[in-house]
């Protein structure tokens, strides 16, 4: 069986960009059923049984999977390029949040703000740790503090994943700082 780091990067690609590649559909609130996904694994190569896949979400580092409370159902609780609805509770946001990001996206975030690019938010955290870590996936991290509290006294919505990520539309420039 491929190891569970393996089982997992698939199944964000699946669960949040590409369920066609398995020939796979989510649900409007971006479900599958779960025999529906081991079923189309396995016709795929990627024979693994329930309890495998409910370690690869229990052990996962960021939480990236729920299942429903029968689980008979997955999905992925952020980060999708496929349009879906989370049916996520809007937050009272922290008074400060901050973004990870690269030297190279600077200029024109500090123009144009932030924007979701080819996900259905901008990801925002609570702790600089993660932050940086966010940055890192895309060259030296470089860390902006967003001031989340302000915007939201001004009427822009944010939300929580369930596993914590911060999530919003956009971020203009003047909410942002090195
Ligand atoms: C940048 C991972 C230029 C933005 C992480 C980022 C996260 C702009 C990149 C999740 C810009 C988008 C998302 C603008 C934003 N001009 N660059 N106006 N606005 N950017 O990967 O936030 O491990 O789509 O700074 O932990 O890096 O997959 O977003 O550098 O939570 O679970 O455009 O992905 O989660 O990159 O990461 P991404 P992200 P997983």
């Amino acid at each position: 069986m491929p190891n569970l780091t393996h089982i997992s990067k698939l199944l964000s690609k699946i669960l949040r960009h590409q369920p066609d590649l398995i020939g796979i559909q989510l649900d409007e609130n971006s479900w599958v059923e779960v025999s529906t996904l081991l079923q189309n694994l396995a016709k795929h190569q990627t024979s693994i049984s329930f309890e495998q896949l409910k370690e690869v979400v229990y052990t996962n580092n960021k939480k990236r999977f729920s299942f429903n409370d029968d689980f008979s159902k997955i999905r992925a609780n952020q980060g999708h390029s496929i349009e879906v609805d989370l049916a996520l509770q809007t937050q009272i946001p922290p008074d400060i949040l901050y973004h990870g990001t690269v030297e190279k996206n600077l200029t024109s975030i500090f123009e144009k703000g932030l924007s979701k690019m080819n996900r259905q938010h901008v990801h925002l955290s609570a702790d600089t740790e993660t932050a940086q870590k966010v940055g890192m996936r895309h060259g030296k991290p470089i860390i902006l503090k967003i001031e989340s509290k302000k915007m939201y006294d001004q009427g822009y919505v944010f939300y929580l994943s369930e596993n914590h990520v911060w999530l919003i539309d956009s971020v203009p420039s003047e909410f942002i700082h090195l």
